[in-house]
């Protein structure tokens, strides 16, 4: 029976908005251009190097200190915009197939490089759903380092080449390949080839 490893933002719930409209106040504070595409590069990746992914766009130097404090500033105001999610962010579609999954005796767990996943996943209602989490708070390395999905398998107990990774990120994609478990690629990753699988909804993975 495997297991199912679930990557939260592009995945389960759409957070990347917010992670969008947080950057752009700290890239707008600091006079540096950030649009959609580079924002694209920050899917998957953690709070800091999506910092140094932003900070490319300036000639100025910044100190570890200078760093830490605009990851906070960014954190708090994506805080601030998370705290208008409710149960209805997540599909019938993601919490229907999440529930028959489960019915079928599969273990669930998240495998999330973020550090606000459980508060994300109490805001959405969506707790109950997984035997064990992985986030940015138990990892030192980002994806695509396998660390975060073999935490989560470590947490399950279940070997790597009985879990499945579910992805939207190719850095995600790749971590979860790194680990030696399948890996099914869903939005921005469904078309990238180092996928095992591909799918368009959800409930495709329960085919
Ligand atoms: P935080 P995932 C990732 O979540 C996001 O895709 C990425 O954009 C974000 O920088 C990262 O979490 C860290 O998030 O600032 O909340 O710790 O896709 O791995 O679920
Ligand atoms: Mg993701």
């Amino acid at each position: 029976m495997k297991a199912y490893i679930f990557d939260l933002d592009g995945v389960l719930v759409f957070t990347d908005k917010y992670h969008f409209k947080a950057w752009k106040m700290i890239a707008d504070k600091l006079g540096i251009d950030f649009d959609e595409e580079k924002n694209n590069r920050l899917r998957g990746v953690s709070r800091m190097e999506s910092l140094d992914i932003i900070l490319e766009g300036s000639t100025k130097k910044f100190s570890s200190e200078e760093k830490e404090d605009l990851a906070t500033q960014k954190n708090e105001y994506y805080k601030q915009l998370l705290e208008n999610m409710t149960p209805k962010d997540v599909s019938d579609d993601v919490r229907s197939t999440l529930k028959e999954l489960k019915d079928r005796g599969h273990k669930l767990a998240i495998g999330s490089s973020s550090k606000n996943t459980k508060f994300i996943l109490n805001k959405v209602d969506l707790m109950d759903y997984f035997d064990a989490i992985s986030d940015g708070t138990n990892i030192s390395r980002s994806k695509p380092d396998p660390e975060v999905f073999e935490k989560a398998a470590e947490f399950l107990g279940e070997e790597p080449k009985n879990c499945i990774v579910v992805e939207d990120a190719y850095a995600g994609v790749d971590a979860g390949k790194a680990a030696g478990m399948a890996v099914v690629g869903i939005g921005d990753a469904a078309s990238y080839d180092k996928a095992d699988y591909s799918i368009k909804e959800f409930n495709e993975l329960l085919e």
